[in-house]
């Protein structure tokens, strides 16, 4: 039996950070304590004191697990997390220090597994995991000193508790985060890779070795019931995509609408193909929040350099479906990936102003290039240098062109705000010079690489 803390550091509190409940660590604290490990989820929301008072840190621990969501809100005018977490990782140290404790230091999570080599030397983790935490720190458990100042990540693997064992969230935990507006809970049903390319998208990554486990629909079943009774009345299923395997995302849907929980309403990303008739009419009866599409363009042309395996003509007929069916949908832009041009903008402008009704536009400028990526490949440039928020080339006309181009209903004031945030953040933000040597091979049009905020401000 080992003692172990973990620390939600997604509950930091930070510019552009809105923590959400910390499901990740949750799955790794209740792998923990079925196999008789002493565990505490130390969260900052929940408990604001632990910030200031780390007497917890100092507690007989022998590890102490970091969970790492988010590396920065994916937003030009935002600073990355990453100085953050490792302040408060500091003084956690220095208070272990003072005590005379010494705990085996883990890191891990979504954000963690995408800068695992650099986050574990910044933050000076003994050992870190990429990928699914559950096994991976039971392992680390069985034998920590194996681990202790290993100084190396290690790839998770699966966890078959995945599909056997319900996951319930403590009272406390819920209680806390049902009390923000529109209180929102991940629940997966997959563990289950992407099986699209997208070049920006490292979710294949992220997810790591799974076996494509369907979580068993009386589990799930058992999870919403208990979500529901917290109060909490929103879930998001986080699958990649949640109806690529459109069989079981059937059997799910049905399953939401034959739970009938009052008040419940559901949300997940989709993709417009496979997307059927029989589909739609399940998800208009199940209280599906709105569907959520990341067409990210809407010009059959950088759709397919951004690694789309649908184009305009899906997501017209999945559009047409949703409309049929009264099921409210969110349709994702990002301007600014690769080959977007003059003629690009001008299209997806177009498609907008032609067939998207009033708050159905989900837009955002500019793609954060991540480690793993197609785009990271593209642009050659070393894992390293992408840490602090860096972002994919694009023309610096391409603002005045989306203001021409777009009806300004799809501006409300509040968009049109961050927008200009951005505009002049993109403005003031370092562009990465190419390599010489790379000069005539450049995969972009420009004669700089990227747009980041990591190195001095020129
Ligand atoms: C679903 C999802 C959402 C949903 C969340 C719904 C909800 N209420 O939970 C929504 C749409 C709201 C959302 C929003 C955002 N998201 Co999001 N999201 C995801 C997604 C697809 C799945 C995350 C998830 O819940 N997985 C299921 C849980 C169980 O897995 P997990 O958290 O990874 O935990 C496992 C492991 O990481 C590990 N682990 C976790 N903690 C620890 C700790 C230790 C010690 C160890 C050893 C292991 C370990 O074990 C866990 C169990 O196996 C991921 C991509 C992905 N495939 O991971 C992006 C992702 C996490 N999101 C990301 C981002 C950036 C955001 C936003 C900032 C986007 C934005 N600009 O709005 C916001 C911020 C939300 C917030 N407030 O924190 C990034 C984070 C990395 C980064 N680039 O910084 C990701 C990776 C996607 C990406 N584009 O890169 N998101
Ligand atoms: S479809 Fe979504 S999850 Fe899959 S690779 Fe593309 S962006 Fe990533």
């Amino acid at each position: 039996m080992a003692r172990v803390a973990l620390v939600n550091l997604a509950s930091l509190p930070m510019p552009g950070n809105e923590p959400i409940f910390p499901i990740g660590l949750r799955c790794v604290q209740d792998a923990l304590d079925r196999a008789d490990h002493r565990t505490r989820l130390i969260d900052f929301v929940e408990d604001p004191g632990a910030l200031e008072d780390l007497s917890w840190a100092t507690e007989p621990w022998d590890a102490i697990g970091f969970t790492i969501r988010n590396i920065d809100p994916i937003d030009m005018s935002c600073d990355g997390h990453v100085e953050h977490y490792e302040a408060f990782v500091n003084r956690v140290r220095q208070a272990l220090a003072a005590a005379g404790q010494n705990p085996l230091l883990v890191g891990g999570g979504p954000g963690y597994s995408l800068f695992a080599d650099q986050l574990l030397a910044r933050l000076g983790f003994d050992v870190g995991v990429v990928g699914p935490g559950e096994q991976a720190m039971l392992d680390i458990l069985s034998d920590p000193e194996r681990y202790r100042e290993a100084g190396r990540n290690i790839t998770g693997r699966r966890y078959s508790g995945f599909m056997t064992d319900l996951l319930q969230h403590p009272k406390s935990l819920m209680e806390t985060y049902t009390k923000f507006e529109d209180a929102m809970i991940g629940v997966e049903t997959r563990r289950k890779t992407c099986y699209q390319g997208c070049v920006y998208c490292p979710y294949a990554y992220i997810s790591g070795e799974n076996s494509g486990d369907l979580k068993p629909l009386d589990l799930i079943a058992s999870e919403l019931r208990a979500i529901h009774a917290s109060g909490i009345r929103r879930v998001f299923f986080t699958d990649g995509i949640f109806n690529s395997e459109l069989r079981y995302a059937k059997e799910v849907v049905r399953l939401v609408t034959d739970l009938n929980l009052p008040g419940l309403t559901w949300s997940a990303y989709f993709t417009p193909k496979p997307f059927d008739d029989e589909f739609a009419e399940l998800l208009a009866g199940s209280k599906v929040e709105f569907v959520v599409i990341s067409p990210d363009s809407l010009d059959d042309r950088v759709m397919k350099l951004l690694g789309k395996t649908f184009g305009t003509r899906h997501v017209d007929r999945c559009l047409e479906r949703c409309r049929r069916h009264g099921i409210p949908t969110r349709v994702s832009v990002v301007f600014g990936g690769p080959g977007e041009d003059r003629e690009s903008v001008r299209n997806s402008a177009q498609y907008i102003n032609s067939r998207l009704e009033d708050g159905e536009l989900v837009m955002h400028v500019g793609y954060r290039v991540l480690p793993q990526t197609g785009m990271a490949r593209q642009l050659n440039m070393p894992d390293d240098d992408l840490v602090g928020p860096t972002f994919y080339p694009f023309h610096p006309d391409l603002f005045s062109w989306i203001i021409q181009d777009l009806d300004s209903r799809f501006m409300p004031a509040k968009v049109l705000i961050n927008f200009m945030a951005v505009r002049s953040s993109s403005k003031r933000m370092t562009k990465v010079p190419l390599p010489a040597g790379l000069q005539d091979a450049a995969p972009t049009e420009f004669p700089y690489l990227a747009l980041s905020r990591q190195l001095p401000l020129v």
